[in-house]
Protein backbone atom coordinates (compact mmCIF):
# COMPACT_ATOMS: atom_id res chain seq x y z
CA UNK A 1 0.00 0.00 0.00
CA UNK A 2 1.45 2.96 -0.68
CA UNK A 3 0.31 5.40 2.13
CA UNK A 4 1.49 8.65 0.73
CA UNK A 5 -1.29 8.99 -1.63
CA UNK A 6 -4.07 7.24 0.58
CA UNK A 7 -5.97 10.59 1.22
CA UNK A 8 -8.41 9.55 4.07
CA UNK A 9 -8.16 6.09 5.19
CA UNK A 10 -9.40 5.94 8.57
CA UNK A 11 -8.18 4.10 11.80
CA UNK A 12 -10.94 1.23 12.32
CA UNK A 13 -11.24 2.19 15.59
CA UNK A 14 -12.50 5.22 14.85
CA UNK A 15 -14.13 4.64 11.65
CA UNK A 16 -17.99 4.46 13.71
CA UNK A 17 -17.34 7.91 14.97
CA UNK A 18 -18.29 9.59 12.12
CA UNK A 19 -18.73 9.64 8.24
CA UNK A 20 -15.64 8.72 5.73
CA UNK A 21 -14.24 11.29 3.68
CA UNK A 22 -15.04 11.40 0.25
CA UNK A 23 -14.08 12.59 -3.34
CA UNK A 24 -11.25 10.15 -3.13
CA UNK A 25 -9.67 9.20 -6.41
CA UNK A 26 -9.01 5.76 -7.33
CA UNK A 27 -7.03 5.91 -10.48
CA UNK A 28 -3.57 6.20 -10.64
CA UNK A 29 -2.08 9.26 -12.47
CA UNK A 30 0.49 9.05 -15.68
CA UNK A 31 3.43 9.25 -12.79
CA UNK A 32 2.44 6.14 -11.15
CA UNK A 33 4.25 2.80 -12.03
CA UNK A 34 2.27 0.93 -14.66
CA UNK A 35 1.31 -2.02 -12.62
CA UNK A 36 -0.29 0.04 -10.08
CA UNK A 37 -2.30 1.54 -12.54
CA UNK A 38 -3.41 -1.53 -13.93
CA UNK A 39 -4.25 -2.31 -10.23
CA UNK A 40 -6.44 0.74 -9.68
CA UNK A 41 -7.75 0.90 -12.72
CA UNK A 42 -9.68 -2.67 -12.37
CA UNK A 43 -11.55 -1.11 -9.77
CA UNK A 44 -12.68 -5.13 -8.42
CA UNK A 45 -11.52 -3.67 -5.11
CA UNK A 46 -14.25 -0.36 -5.11
CA UNK A 47 -17.50 -1.88 -4.55
CA UNK A 48 -20.76 -0.92 -3.26
CA UNK A 49 -19.23 -0.81 0.44
CA UNK A 50 -18.26 2.39 -0.45
CA UNK A 51 -15.20 4.91 1.23
CA UNK A 52 -15.87 3.81 4.87
CA UNK A 53 -14.79 0.23 3.68
CA UNK A 54 -10.97 1.52 2.33
CA UNK A 55 -9.03 -1.57 1.94
CA UNK A 56 -5.43 -2.41 2.72
CA UNK A 57 -3.77 -2.62 -0.22
CA UNK A 58 -5.51 0.31 -2.01
CA UNK A 59 -3.05 3.25 -3.50
CA UNK A 60 -5.33 6.35 -3.60
CA UNK A 61 -4.40 9.61 -5.45
CA UNK A 62 -5.61 12.37 -3.91
CA UNK A 63 -9.54 13.48 -5.10
CA UNK A 64 -9.67 16.61 -7.53
CA UNK A 65 -6.64 15.92 -9.57
CA UNK A 66 -8.22 14.24 -12.79
CA UNK A 67 -10.88 15.58 -14.94
CA UNK A 68 -11.84 12.39 -16.45
CA UNK A 69 -11.78 9.19 -14.16
CA UNK A 70 -13.25 5.49 -14.12
CA UNK A 71 -15.27 6.91 -17.16
CA UNK A 72 -16.33 9.96 -15.69
CA UNK A 73 -15.53 12.84 -17.41
CA UNK A 74 -16.50 16.80 -15.81
CA UNK A 75 -17.54 18.92 -18.58
CA UNK A 76 -18.05 22.45 -18.40
CA UNK A 77 -20.80 23.93 -20.80
CA UNK A 78 -21.03 26.93 -22.02
CA UNK A 79 -23.30 29.32 -19.72
CA UNK A 80 -25.48 32.94 -19.78
CA UNK A 81 -23.00 35.57 -17.80
CA UNK A 82 -23.68 34.87 -14.06
CA UNK A 83 -24.34 31.11 -14.27
CA UNK A 84 -22.09 28.34 -14.27
CA UNK A 85 -22.91 24.81 -16.03
CA UNK A 86 -21.48 21.63 -16.60
CA UNK A 87 -22.03 18.06 -17.36
CA UNK A 88 -21.18 14.71 -16.06
CA UNK A 89 -20.38 12.18 -18.59
CA UNK A 90 -20.52 8.70 -17.85
CA UNK A 91 -18.40 5.79 -19.38
CA UNK A 92 -20.87 5.65 -21.73
CA UNK A 93 -20.32 9.05 -23.02
CA UNK A 94 -24.14 10.13 -22.50
CA UNK A 95 -24.23 12.97 -19.92
CA UNK A 96 -25.55 11.47 -16.39
CA UNK A 97 -28.51 12.31 -15.50
CA UNK A 98 -28.66 10.22 -11.90
CA UNK A 99 -27.18 10.80 -8.64
CA UNK A 100 -27.28 9.64 -5.55
CA UNK A 101 -28.30 12.04 -2.17
CA UNK A 102 -24.42 12.38 0.08
CA UNK A 103 -24.68 15.32 2.15
CA UNK A 104 -28.20 16.28 1.62
CA UNK A 105 -27.05 17.08 -2.49
CA UNK A 106 -26.63 15.09 -5.36
CA UNK A 107 -24.03 17.61 -6.26
CA UNK A 108 -21.30 19.40 -4.01
CA UNK A 109 -19.72 22.20 -6.51
CA UNK A 110 -16.54 23.43 -4.80
CA UNK A 111 -14.26 26.16 -6.52
CA UNK A 112 -11.26 27.97 -5.33
CA UNK A 113 -8.69 30.20 -7.20
CA UNK A 114 -5.14 28.62 -8.25
CA UNK A 115 -3.96 30.82 -5.41
CA UNK A 116 -6.41 29.30 -3.30
CA UNK A 117 -8.10 32.33 -2.47
CA UNK A 118 -12.08 32.85 -3.81
CA UNK A 119 -13.31 29.62 -2.03
CA UNK A 120 -16.80 28.64 -2.71
CA UNK A 121 -19.13 25.70 -1.83
CA UNK A 122 -22.91 25.48 -4.02
CA UNK A 123 -24.83 23.29 -4.93
CA UNK A 124 -26.08 23.11 -8.58
CA UNK A 125 -29.33 22.26 -10.00
CA UNK A 126 -29.86 19.76 -12.28
CA UNK A 127 -31.30 19.77 -15.41
CA UNK A 128 -33.55 16.84 -17.14
CA UNK A 129 -30.45 16.77 -19.90
CA UNK A 130 -28.25 15.95 -17.27
CA UNK A 131 -26.94 19.98 -17.07
CA UNK A 132 -25.73 21.26 -14.33
CA UNK A 133 -26.70 25.46 -13.54
CA UNK A 134 -25.91 27.25 -10.32
CA UNK A 135 -25.38 30.95 -10.00
CA UNK A 136 -21.59 31.29 -11.16
CA UNK A 137 -19.26 31.08 -8.37
CA UNK A 138 -16.71 32.08 -9.94
CA UNK A 139 -16.14 35.94 -8.45
CA UNK A 140 -13.56 36.87 -10.32
CA UNK A 141 -10.91 36.90 -13.00
CA UNK A 142 -7.81 34.07 -12.48
CA UNK A 143 -7.25 30.46 -13.12
CA UNK A 144 -10.05 28.06 -11.25
CA UNK A 145 -10.09 25.11 -9.89
CA UNK A 146 -13.67 23.37 -9.96
CA UNK A 147 -14.56 20.84 -8.05
CA UNK A 148 -17.55 18.06 -8.47
CA UNK A 149 -17.84 16.01 -5.68
CA UNK A 150 -20.77 13.61 -6.53
CA UNK A 151 -22.01 9.58 -6.60
CA UNK A 152 -23.97 8.92 -9.68
CA UNK A 153 -26.45 6.16 -9.30
CA UNK A 154 -24.63 3.20 -9.27
CA UNK A 155 -21.39 4.10 -8.81
CA UNK A 156 -18.60 5.41 -6.17
CA UNK A 157 -18.44 8.76 -4.69
CA UNK A 158 -16.50 10.80 -6.96
CA UNK A 159 -14.02 14.00 -7.22
CA UNK A 160 -13.85 15.71 -10.50
CA UNK A 161 -11.81 18.81 -11.33
CA UNK A 162 -11.38 20.83 -13.75
CA UNK A 163 -9.83 24.27 -14.75
CA UNK A 164 -11.96 27.42 -15.41
CA UNK A 165 -10.45 30.72 -16.88
CA UNK A 166 -11.97 34.03 -15.98
CA UNK A 167 -10.18 36.61 -17.85
CA UNK A 168 -9.45 40.42 -16.52
CA UNK A 169 -6.62 41.50 -14.78
CA UNK A 170 -5.47 39.50 -11.77
CA UNK A 171 -3.36 40.02 -8.64
CA UNK A 172 -2.15 37.15 -7.46
CA UNK A 173 -2.18 36.79 -3.98
CA UNK A 174 0.61 34.94 -1.91
CA UNK A 175 -0.92 32.03 0.17
CA UNK A 176 -1.38 33.51 3.93
CA UNK A 177 0.76 32.40 6.88
CA UNK A 178 -0.03 29.74 8.88
CA UNK A 179 -2.48 30.67 11.75
CA UNK A 180 -4.08 28.74 14.41
CA UNK A 181 -7.02 31.53 14.35
CA UNK A 182 -9.06 33.04 11.93
CA UNK A 183 -12.21 35.81 11.61
CA UNK A 184 -15.09 35.58 9.48
CA UNK A 185 -18.28 37.40 9.70
CA UNK A 186 -17.60 38.84 13.52
CA UNK A 187 -16.90 35.17 14.02
CA UNK A 188 -13.51 33.95 15.66
CA UNK A 189 -12.64 30.13 14.27
CA UNK A 190 -9.57 28.71 16.39
CA UNK A 191 -7.96 25.45 15.10
CA UNK A 192 -6.38 22.86 17.23
CA UNK A 193 -4.32 19.71 16.45
CA UNK A 194 -1.92 19.28 13.41
CA UNK A 195 -2.59 17.47 10.37
CA UNK A 196 0.22 14.76 10.11
CA UNK A 197 0.94 13.11 6.38
CA UNK A 198 -0.10 9.36 6.49
CA UNK A 199 -2.44 8.89 9.48
CA UNK A 200 -5.39 10.12 10.95
CA UNK A 201 -4.80 13.04 12.78
CA UNK A 202 -7.71 15.01 15.04
CA UNK A 203 -8.07 18.68 14.07
CA UNK A 204 -10.46 20.88 16.37
CA UNK A 205 -11.95 24.00 15.01
CA UNK A 206 -14.07 25.90 17.83
CA UNK A 207 -16.29 28.65 17.34
CA UNK A 208 -17.02 32.03 19.19
CA UNK A 209 -18.60 35.36 18.25
CA UNK A 210 -17.55 38.37 20.29
CA UNK A 211 -15.66 36.62 22.79
CA UNK A 212 -18.00 34.21 23.49
CA UNK A 213 -17.91 30.61 23.13
CA UNK A 214 -20.77 29.93 20.22
CA UNK A 215 -23.23 26.65 21.42
CA UNK A 216 -25.70 26.95 19.19
CA UNK A 217 -24.50 25.88 15.77
CA UNK A 218 -26.90 24.83 13.14
CA UNK A 219 -26.40 21.82 10.69
CA UNK A 220 -25.87 22.52 7.56
CA UNK A 221 -25.92 19.18 5.04
CA UNK A 222 -26.07 16.91 7.89
CA UNK A 223 -23.25 18.36 10.29
CA UNK A 224 -21.96 20.75 12.02
CA UNK A 225 -19.18 21.23 10.23
CA UNK A 226 -17.52 20.86 6.63
CA UNK A 227 -14.38 20.81 6.32
CA UNK A 228 -12.21 21.03 2.86
CA UNK A 229 -8.55 20.92 2.44
CA UNK A 230 -6.65 21.50 -0.62
CA UNK A 231 -2.39 20.98 -0.72
CA UNK A 232 -0.90 24.28 -2.25
CA UNK A 233 0.51 23.24 -5.55
CA UNK A 234 -2.07 20.89 -7.44
CA UNK A 235 -5.02 21.38 -5.24
CA UNK A 236 -5.56 17.83 -4.34
CA UNK A 237 -8.25 17.47 -2.66
CA UNK A 238 -9.24 16.59 0.91
CA UNK A 239 -13.54 16.56 2.28
CA UNK A 240 -13.92 15.66 5.59
CA UNK A 241 -17.04 15.95 8.22
CA UNK A 242 -16.50 15.87 11.89
CA UNK A 243 -17.29 13.31 14.35
CA UNK A 244 -20.56 13.17 14.90
CA UNK A 245 -24.18 14.32 13.76
CA UNK A 246 -26.48 16.43 15.00
CA UNK A 247 -29.26 14.00 15.35
CA UNK A 248 -27.07 11.69 16.87
CA UNK A 249 -28.23 12.70 20.50
CA UNK A 250 -24.35 13.45 21.52
CA UNK A 251 -22.94 15.73 19.47
CA UNK A 252 -22.64 19.13 21.22
CA UNK A 253 -23.76 22.25 19.05
CA UNK A 254 -20.49 23.98 19.61
CA UNK A 255 -18.27 25.40 19.79
CA UNK A 256 -16.21 22.90 18.82
CA UNK A 257 -16.14 20.76 16.22
CA UNK A 258 -14.04 17.57 15.43
CA UNK A 259 -12.44 16.37 12.52
CA UNK A 260 -10.40 13.07 11.66
CA UNK A 261 -8.56 13.91 8.45
CA UNK A 262 -5.42 12.28 6.88
CA UNK A 263 -3.39 14.59 4.71
CA UNK A 264 -1.60 12.72 2.07
CA UNK A 265 1.87 14.46 2.00
CA UNK A 266 3.88 16.99 3.92
CA UNK A 267 3.27 20.69 2.37
CA UNK A 268 0.63 23.47 3.34
CA UNK A 269 -2.93 22.80 2.74
CA UNK A 270 -5.79 25.63 2.91
CA UNK A 271 -8.50 24.23 5.31
CA UNK A 272 -11.95 25.89 4.48
CA UNK A 273 -14.43 25.16 7.18
CA UNK A 274 -17.94 25.76 6.14
CA UNK A 275 -20.46 26.32 9.17
CA UNK A 276 -23.85 27.43 9.82
CA UNK A 277 -25.38 29.84 12.31
CA UNK A 278 -27.90 32.61 12.25
CA UNK A 279 -28.90 31.20 9.12
CA UNK A 280 -26.21 31.90 7.47
CA UNK A 281 -22.92 29.66 6.22
CA UNK A 282 -20.05 31.26 7.28
CA UNK A 283 -16.63 29.83 5.69
CA UNK A 284 -13.49 29.89 7.82
CA UNK A 285 -9.74 29.48 6.15
CA UNK A 286 -6.86 28.51 7.35
CA UNK A 287 -3.37 27.97 6.55
CA UNK A 288 -1.90 24.90 7.81
CA UNK A 289 2.09 23.24 7.65
CA UNK A 290 1.75 19.29 7.59
CA UNK A 291 4.92 17.36 8.38
CA UNK A 292 8.68 18.72 8.32
CA UNK A 293 8.40 22.27 6.20
CA UNK A 294 9.10 25.54 8.17
CA UNK A 295 7.60 27.78 5.23
CA UNK A 296 4.97 26.94 2.65
CA UNK A 297 6.88 27.79 -0.51
CA UNK A 298 5.85 30.32 -3.15
CA UNK A 299 3.59 29.80 -6.05
CA UNK A 300 3.61 33.04 -6.86
CA UNK A 301 6.73 33.34 -9.07
CA UNK A 302 8.33 36.98 -9.94
CA UNK A 303 7.15 38.27 -13.57
CA UNK A 304 9.80 38.05 -16.57
CA UNK A 305 10.53 42.03 -15.53
CA UNK A 306 10.32 41.47 -11.75
CA UNK A 307 13.72 39.15 -12.72
CA UNK A 308 15.84 41.93 -14.66
CA UNK A 309 18.61 42.98 -12.17
CA UNK A 310 17.92 40.29 -10.11
CA UNK A 311 21.16 38.52 -9.56
CA UNK A 312 21.49 35.04 -11.04
CA UNK A 313 18.16 36.14 -13.13
CA UNK A 314 19.04 37.96 -15.93
CA UNK A 315 18.00 37.86 -18.96
CA UNK A 316 20.21 37.24 -21.96
CU1 LIG B 1 -22.01 20.67 -0.75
Amino acid sequence: MNTATKLSGFALGLAAMFTGAYGIGHVAGPAAPAAETRHETTDTDHGAAGHGDESAGDAHLPGGLLVSERGYTLQPVTAPAGEFAFRITGPDGAPVTRYDVAHDKRMHLIVARRDLSGFRHVHPELAADGTWRVASPLAGPGVWRAFADFTPTGGESLTLGVDVTVPGPLAARPLPAPATTATVDGYTVTLTGTPEPGRTSRLTLTVSRAGRPVTDLQPYLGAYGHLVALRQGDLAYLHVHPEGTPDDGRTPAGPAVTFAAEVPSAGAYRLYLDFRHGDTVHTAEFTVLAGDQPTPASTTASTPDAGHGTPGHGHS
